[in-house]
């Protein structure tokens, strides 16, 4: 019934031939995502991609029981985006020794967290042993927790300061507690903005390399999209395909995550940053695109409450998850709640029409909510 309504809505809007290939189950190309980008009916869009969204999920939404931990601020890329990092001395920089994270970690073990998703800054002077030390002293502070730590940047500078291989790297990080990985770093794979916004990090085929190396080794990744800044529509398409092309080579991605940019403190404030109505069209072309990618992110601390909520209906899947003290979106400026409480992530999904299921980090299902009234 939906589909067929769809599909007549498509005819007028000149995406006859696109609604039908995806309602068939057929992939999209470069050309469909340009074509996605431009259209003027969103809704169309959105109805597209939550009509894929609900044969893949039905009316579930997914969110999970989490604590960040950014074990450090301190980084030598200084990304124009970011108004997380300091420079080593700064002012407001920090460090924590292993046992100060591992601390963070104990302070919460009264709450049912199943996921510790740390990330932090490349450290110019940390050793390679700190990695190893972190994840050892994270996981003795709660051994039944699942580590979902480090993004492809800060694996390259392991893997450079261990003058090891990744496969190697990985395997001494799995020895010490590591689960998976998160998708951050990938910021958008265009050479272009790379270099204007982000010259000293790893380029999308390092970024790629590595994220094959991990899913290799037996370790799922997430993998993640920076939008709303200088990028171009060609450009957000190029990189949701390189995602897919490797998503078939390897099967390791289990979720994307668009991460709506957000101006405040950082070296692009001239910028607006996304609108609501650009997220919801990312969440949908990108349902629509990333055909071998189970998982899609309303990422709430970006997108925002309401918007986040909207996602769902748009092809997203997964609000994420409690989150306490989250660093990197707020030091940027995002308005949202530094944490959201269980209860209150399953009222916001209710609320959204959809059937509330806390999953672990690898999509096992902890406990589905009573049905929505
Ligand atoms: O890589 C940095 C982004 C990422 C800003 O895998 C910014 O489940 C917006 O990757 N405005 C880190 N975004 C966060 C991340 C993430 C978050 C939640 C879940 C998962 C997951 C991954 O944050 C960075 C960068 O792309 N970022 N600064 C900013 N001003």
């Amino acid at each position: 019934m939906i589909e067929e309504l769809v599909q007549r809505r498509a005819g007028p809007a000149g995406l006859a031939d696109v609604a039908a290939r995806a309602l068939a189950g057929e992939r999209l190309d470069a050309q469909d995502g340009a074509r996605l980008f431009a259209a003027e009916d969103l809704s169309l869009v959105a109805a597209l991609a939550g009509t894929l969204r609900r044969r893949r999920h039905g009316d579930r939404a997914f969110f999970n029981v989490n604590q960040h931990l950014n074990y450090t601020n301190i980084c030598r890329s200084r990304c124009r985006f970011c108004a997380f990092h300091r420079l080593e001395g700064q002012a407001g920089a920090y460090c924590l020794t292993p046992e100060q994270a591992a601390d963070e970690v104990r302070r919460r073990l009264a709450e049912p967290i199943t996921e510790v998703h740390m990330v932090g800054g490349v450290h110019p002077s940390l050793p390679y042993g700190y990695y190893l030390d972190l994840l050892r002293a994270v996981k003795a502070a709660r051994p039944g927790v699942h580590l979902k730590a480090f993004t492809m940047v800060e694996i390259d500078e392991m893997v450079r300061l261990a003058g090891k291989t990744p496969a190697e790297v990985y395997a001494e990080l799995k020895e010490a507690g590591l689960d998976s990985l998160p998708g951050g770093g990938a910021e958008i794979f265009a050479a272009r903005v790379r270099r204007e916004l982000f010259p000293r990090k790893i380029g999308a085929e390092r970024w790629l390399e590595l994220a094959r190396a991990a899913h290799a080794a037996g370790l799922r990744t997430n993998c993640t999209m920076l939008y709303g800044h200088i990028e171009t529509p060609a450009e957000r398409v190029d990189h949701l395909l390189r995602l897919r092309a490797l998503q078939d080579e390897t099967g390791g991605f289990q979720t994307f995550v668009p991460l709506a940019f957000h101006p405040e403190n950082t070296a692009l404030a001239h910028l607006k940053g996304p609108t609501a109505h650009d997220s919801l069209r990312i969440v949908a072309v990108a349902r629509l695109l990333l055909d071998n990618i189970p998982h899609i992110k309303a990422y709430w601390v970006m997108l925002g409450i309401p918007a986040a909520q909207a996602a769902l209906s748009c092809g997203a899947d997964d609000l994420d998850g409690t989150l306490v003290e989250e660093r990197i979106g707020h030091d940027a400026g995002a308005a949202t709640p530094r944490a959201l409480a269980r209860a209150e992530l399953v009222r916001l999904i209710a609320e959204a029409g959809f059937q509330a299921v806390e999953r672990d980090t690898l999509y096992n299902v902890v406990r589905v909510e009573e049905p929505r009234a």
